[in-house]
Formats: C-alpha cells, structure tokens, sequence
C-alpha cells in the first residue's frame, strides 16, 4: 500500500524545505517508498478530520492502511524499520543509531528551535536582547559537543542512518541561521547529506508544493 504523509499546502518558509514533512519524505525517498501526500491549510490542521490523525493539528502525519502516526521522529523510526536502508541490521549499531535519532530530537533541535522562535516571535520584546546570549550559548554548546564528537568523519557512526537523517534535517533549518559557520565539520556533514539523491528529491517535491500554491 502506498503510504500518504501530510504537508502544509502553502509552507511559511517558501519552499526551503524547513518544515518537517521534510524529514519523512527524506525517509521515504531514502528507502525507494512511494508516497502520496494530502495537503493541508492552517485551518484545515485544526478540524476534527485532521485532528484524528493528529491530537496537536500539526504536520507531518503518516498513513498507511490502518496505522496513522504522528510526529517526524516516529515517523521516520517507522520507515526506518519497516525498510531496508535507514538503520543497521547489527543490533548494537542499530540501536545506536536510534539514540542519534533521539539525540537529534531530544539534545540538539530544542535549542537551535528556542533561538529561532525568540528571534522569530520576540524581536519587540523588553527582554530580547538580555536573552540572546543565554540562547546563544544553549545552541553553541550542543553544536560544540556534536562537533568534537563527528570531528573528521563521515556520518556519526559508520554508515549514514536514520541518525543522520534525523541529525542532518535538525541542522539543515539552522543552515541560515549562522549558527553553523563556526564548526566546518558540521556545515560539511550538512552538505553531504543535502548532496543525497534522496534529500534531493525530498526537497524538490516540497518545493514544487509551495510553487503550485503560489500560482493561484
Ligand atoms: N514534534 C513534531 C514533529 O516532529 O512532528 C512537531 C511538528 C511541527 O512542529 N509541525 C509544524 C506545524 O504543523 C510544522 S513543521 N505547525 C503548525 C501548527 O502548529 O499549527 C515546523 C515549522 C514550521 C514552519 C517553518 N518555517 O516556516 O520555516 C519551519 C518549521
């Protein structure tokens, strides 16, 4: 059965593949799935029909027969596993590339988010400014230890992974950011993952989104 993910139908960030229908649709290109994609208004997230595939009327949610999920992490752990392709059948390695998945959710993406969504939301604020480098330094400590920990290889450990999906994906919307300029390893992990046929594909199919809704 071909499973069907949801994806906002006019993106706010224009097609630059930040949104995280991203990362699913990366998996599913990865592992050669075909997918169908339902689109969705802001306000068509937050009625009963969507609200049913997901509690919080977010996106990405993932179809396929009678299994409805929710969450990107989930999401792609499911491809990941019900494919060949995305995690090591060696058990150890397996479940290690699971905790990069986890690390990448849980260790790295909150505090790249939390600075993005001040410099997004807060900019008027009275404590903007006293704020910055308190979240400065939460994203520039992650970074750092990530940083020193892939130091000259590849991927972060041994072949590329749902770890590095997931890890990649979580960097890849900071790319604007600055944020990265200071750790050359981490702009080029980035890049090697961007530079993926399956990436590729993902983000020229969410682009081609946003372009049909532009057009009117
Ligand atoms: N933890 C969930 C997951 O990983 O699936 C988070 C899902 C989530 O945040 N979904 C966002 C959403 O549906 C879209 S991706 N928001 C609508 C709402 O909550 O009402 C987050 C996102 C949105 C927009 C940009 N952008 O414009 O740059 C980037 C990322």
């Amino acid at each position: 059965m071909t499973p069907t993910i949801t994806a906002f139908k006019a993106s706010p960030d224009r097609g630059r593949g930040l949104a995280r229908d991203m990362r699913v649709r990366w998996a599913l290109e990865e592992v050669g799935q075909a997918y169908d994609v339902r689109l969705v208004t802001f306000e068509e997230m937050k009625q009963p029909a969507h609200l049913a595939r997901h509690p919080f009327g977010q996106i990405p949610t993932y179809e396929d027969g009678d299994l409805v999920l929710f969450e990107s992490g989930a999401i792609v752990l499911h491809i990941a596993q019900t494919h060949a392709g995305l995690l090591p059948t060696e058990p150890d390695a397996r479940a290690r590339a699971i905790g990069w998945m986890f690390a990448a959710l849980n260790t790295v993406e909150p505090p790249l988010v939390e600075r993005e969504a001040a410099a997004l939301l807060e900019r008027d604020k009275p404590w903007f400014e006293a704020r910055q480098p308190q979240l400065d330094a939460a994203a520039h400590k992650r970074l750092g230890e990530l940083s020193a920990r892939l130091g000259a290889a590849d991927w972060l450990d041994g072949a590329f992974s749902a770890g590095d999906l997931m890890m990649a994906g979580v960097l890849f919307r900071s790319k604007g950011s600055g944020l990265l300029d200071a750790y050359p390893n981490l702009t080029a992990y980035v890049a090697r993952a961007e530079a993926r046929p399956a990436f590729q594909r993902a983000f020229a199919a969410q682009l081609a989104v946003f372009e049909a809704s532009t057009k009117g």
